[in-house]
């Protein structure tokens, strides 16, 4: 499958997708690129680095995070995809129609949708649809979340957006199994080791783990406790480690801060699946 991304499951390596929020309030770079010349210039320097896509936010998903007005919204993302679009791919992470248009129009090639509720947005425009599976809302997400089976919930939840998104018309739909939005450290956990499970669906499967708070957990040993993860800078190495665990489980790209080591990360996966013979 090789649609307008030009992303092709065969191809040598995963696909890094940059993280860029450009918010006063993200959980790790939060306030970093609030500033637009910040956020250009952290943008360039990714594609330095060897992104294939940048994905650029206005505003936080965190659990509790204050919702932003359209307005505002705009005003934080589109100059930067303006700056940034004619260099390398640009997704917008967003979940306002509005904000999904006018991204578009300003260069985006892709609307990564954490609500899943974009996919007409996206077939009216041609951009590529991101369905992301997320239980409840940013306000109570993380409140003591369940599952009889969560990979075969989060599964059979993307297989339906994904055939609502291509019945809407969407030229090319991804799915995401949404890490840390409305599980627990051990859902993620399970939705990390059963990936395959996803892939199997057939569409290209993005995976964001990036200094999440469940590789907090596992430093500072409380994955089963209400005691407190360790801080974000404690969490690099559990990035890196999961986001190659999640290529090396078939996702098709990943979405991360720490661009340049996941790049060498993606490499080595890429190489690893071109030494074996077909
Ligand atoms: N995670 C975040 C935001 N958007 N989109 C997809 N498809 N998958 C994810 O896992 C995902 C996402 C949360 O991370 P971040 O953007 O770093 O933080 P914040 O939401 O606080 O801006």
């Amino acid at each position: 499958m090789s649609g307008v991304s030009g992303h092709d499951p065969a191809a040598v390596r995963p696909l890094v997708m940059g993280v860029l929020n450009v918010t006063p309030d993200s959980f790790f770079d939060g306030g970093d690129y609030f500033d637009h010349g910040a956020a250009i210039a952290r943008g360039r320097q990714m594609i330095a680095e060897g992104a294939d896509i940048v994905d650029i936010g206005g505003e936080s998903t965190r659990p509790g995070a204050p919702p932003v007005a359209e307005g505002e919204e705009l005003r934080r993302v589109i100059p930067v995809i303006e700056a940034l679009a004619g260099d390398v791919r640009v997704s917008i992470d967003t979940t306002k129609a509005g904000v999904a248009r006018r991204a578009v129009d300003a260069g985006a090639f892709m609307v990564n949708d954490v609500s899943s509720s974009l996919h007409d947005v996206a077939a009216e425009t041609g951009a590529v649809f991101v369905a992301m599976h997320r239980k409840g809302t940013p306000a109570d997400m993380q409140a003591d979340p369940r599952y009889d089976d969560v990979v075969a919930e989060v599964t059979d939840y993307l297989a339906a957006r994904a055939a609502s998104a291509v019945e809407a018309g969407v030229v090319e739909v991804w799915v995401d199994p949404g890490i840390g939005f409305g599980k627990t450290g051990r859902h993620n956990l399970q939705l990390l080791a059963r990936l395959g499970d996803v892939v199997a669906l057939g569409y290209p499967v993005l995976v964001g783990t990036s200094r999440k708070s469940f590789l907090g957990r596992i430093v500072a040993g409380t994955l089963d406790s209400e005691g407190p993860p360790a801080p974000v800078e404690q969490r690099y190495e559990g990035s890196l480690a999961s986001a190659t665990v999640a290529m090396v489980n078939g996702a098709a790209a990943v979405r991360v801060h720490d661009v340049a080591a996941t790049v060498q990360a993606a490499t080595l996966v890429g190489s690893m699946r071109s030494a074996v013979p077909a």
